[in-house]
């Protein structure tokens, strides 16, 4: 079980708008740490009815210290978004110390987590900043919201989605300067819907990136659905371009029904971030409770293993290597082993970066697929391949061939953040409608993100202004 089981409770059921699920007399025994708290004063809304004490732990009620029953207060004032709480909690917290567990706690204890869970994040997130000699507030904040997020399972509320949107509004900055004045200069009211407006919005899309043949076809559908629509006038195409384009995105599959381990093959040319991403994923699994174990088919680079190793620890996952040199097919067989005796929920597969054309590596890739099939049938239950976003479109022949090799469920592209060529997602997703789950927005933890095409289409052309405000 993961954490804050009694919170998604809180957050699943029907009445979703509530404010902050406060309760005035349901505090729990004390936590980690922090002076006993008091029923706050003023006025409590309907959250405090029906669930106070609910998931309380049974120990008598404890005073609030004063500066917690200001907080409270706060609290049940702020918007009931996850970002205004912290802001509130973490007022005059600079660096990690124990005001800032003692405030983590406290706003855990706020929204009814159980004692025993409040304790186990929080000394989770102690250990990781240790280990990642993180100090400043602003060096962990976002991790920390990120990690509340998961465990609270509100990744899907809008505050989320504006944050993913900010964060790649921020990672496509380069892309859109690149083609944002002409997509401007493009729309523009007045100018007519004629051959050269065509030509240039197939210019614009090919200096994204989208790549020749799909820049082409967006521009042909946009032209059918002007002339089927009869527009005449350049600015009104702005909000169906973005229309045309999100049709190419499909969306992503999942199996519901895996016998587990659930196995993730994780594939790709050398350098593109399969091991970072990896590490990342296994911290959203481990975040939201799941049992994951890493492993190390990347046999071929020597310092390969040991960088997953500390990935492994750093998240809290299970880890099996056979070393340097071993048969990159044995080590995933073993590796099934180790996760069905420990009952493991989810099982990433390391692989080393391989050229797509190189047909003897591509086998070994295919190897260790039909193993990891042999020991756990149905698995791998996904293939992910991952695509570096700043190498434009070689990515093209990387998804046709891996595809032809292995067959590829999901694409993550990571490195969005550093590119002038963002469109490369529009053009895989053309050309292949294969889904793409993930994209890496930097090399942070917390920086990748579920793709969400939406935000993704608007960020690219500069139309947050117009979606998000
Ligand atoms: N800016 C940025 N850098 C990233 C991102 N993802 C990975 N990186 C960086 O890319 C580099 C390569 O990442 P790895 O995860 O080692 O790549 P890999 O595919 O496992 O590499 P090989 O195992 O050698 O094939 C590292 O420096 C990462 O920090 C991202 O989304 N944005
Ligand atoms: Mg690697």
């Amino acid at each position: 079980m993961g954490f804050f089981s009694s919170i998604r409770r809180i957050f699943g059921a029907e009445d979703r708008r509530g404010a902050v699920p406060l309760s005035e007399d349901g505090q729990a025994s004390a936590g980690p740490s922090g002076p006993a708290p008091e029923p706050p004063h003023g006025p409590t809304p309907e959250v405090a009815s029906g669930r106070a004490g609910s998931d309380a732990a049974g120990d008598a009620p404890r005073p609030l210290a004063d500066d917690e029953a200001m907080l409270a207060v706060r609290l049940r004032e702020a918007e009931p978004r996850l970002s205004a709480w912290l802001a509130v909690v973490l007022d005059g917290v600079t660096r990690a110390d124990e005001l800032l567990w003692r405030r983590t706690a406290f706003l855990l204890r706020s929204l009814e987590a159980p004692d025993q869970e409040i304790e186990a994040f929080v000394q989770a997130f102690r250990l990781w900043l240790e280990d990642m000699e993180y100090e400043r507030l602003d060096d962990f904040r976002s991790e920390l919201q990120y990690r509340l997020a998961l465990a609270l399972d509100l990744e899907d509320e809008e505050d989320e989605r504006s944050r993913l949107m900010l964060k790649l509004s921020e990672g496509l900055a380069k892309t859109r300067e690149r083609i944002s004045s002409k997509l401007n200069a493009l729309f523009l009211s007045g100018r007519a819907v004629d051959a050269s407006f065509w030509e240039e919005l197939e210019e614009v899309l090919i200096m994204a990136d989208v790549g020749f043949e799909t820049a082409h076809s967006l521009t042909e559908r946009l032209r059918r659905l002007a002339m089927t629509r009869g527009v005449t006038d350049a600015s009104e195409l702005r909000d169906a371009m973005r229309e045309v384009i999100l049709e190419a995105f499909k969306p992503v599959r999942r199996i519901s029904a895996v016998n587990p381990p659930e196995v993730i093959l994780v594939i790709g040319v050398n350098g593109v971030g399969k091991t970072t991403t990896i590490a990342k994923l296994c911290h959203r699994e481990v975040l939201r409770g799941r049992k994951t174990l890493l492993a190390a088919c990347d046999t071929f680079r020597a310092a390969a293993t040991e960088q997953l190793e500390i990935w492994a620890r750093r998240a809290g996952a299970g880890f099996y290597a056979k070393g340097h040199g071993a048969d990159p097919a044995a080590v995933a067989y073993e590796a099934l082993d180790k996760a069905l005796e420990e009952a493991c929920d989810t099982v990433f597969v390391d692989t080393a970066g391989r050229l797509h054309t190189k047909v003897n590596l591509m086998e070994e890739l295919q190897k260790v697929g039909r193993v990891l099939g042999k020991r756990h049938p149905g698995a791998p239950h996904r293939t992910i391949l991952v695509l570096d976003a700043t190498t434009g479109q070689n990515a093209l022949s990387q998804v046709k061939l891996f595809n032809q090799a292995c067959g590829i469920d999901e694409l993550v592209l990571t490195k969005l953040d550093g590119t002038a060529k963002g469109g490369i997602a529009v053009a895989v997703a053309m050309q292949f409608g294969i889904p793409i789950s993930f994209v890496g927005l930097g090399e942070k933890m917390d920086d990748l993100r579920p793709f969400d095409p939406q935000s993704y289409v608007s960020a690219l052309l500069g139309m947050e202004d117009q979606q998000f405000s």
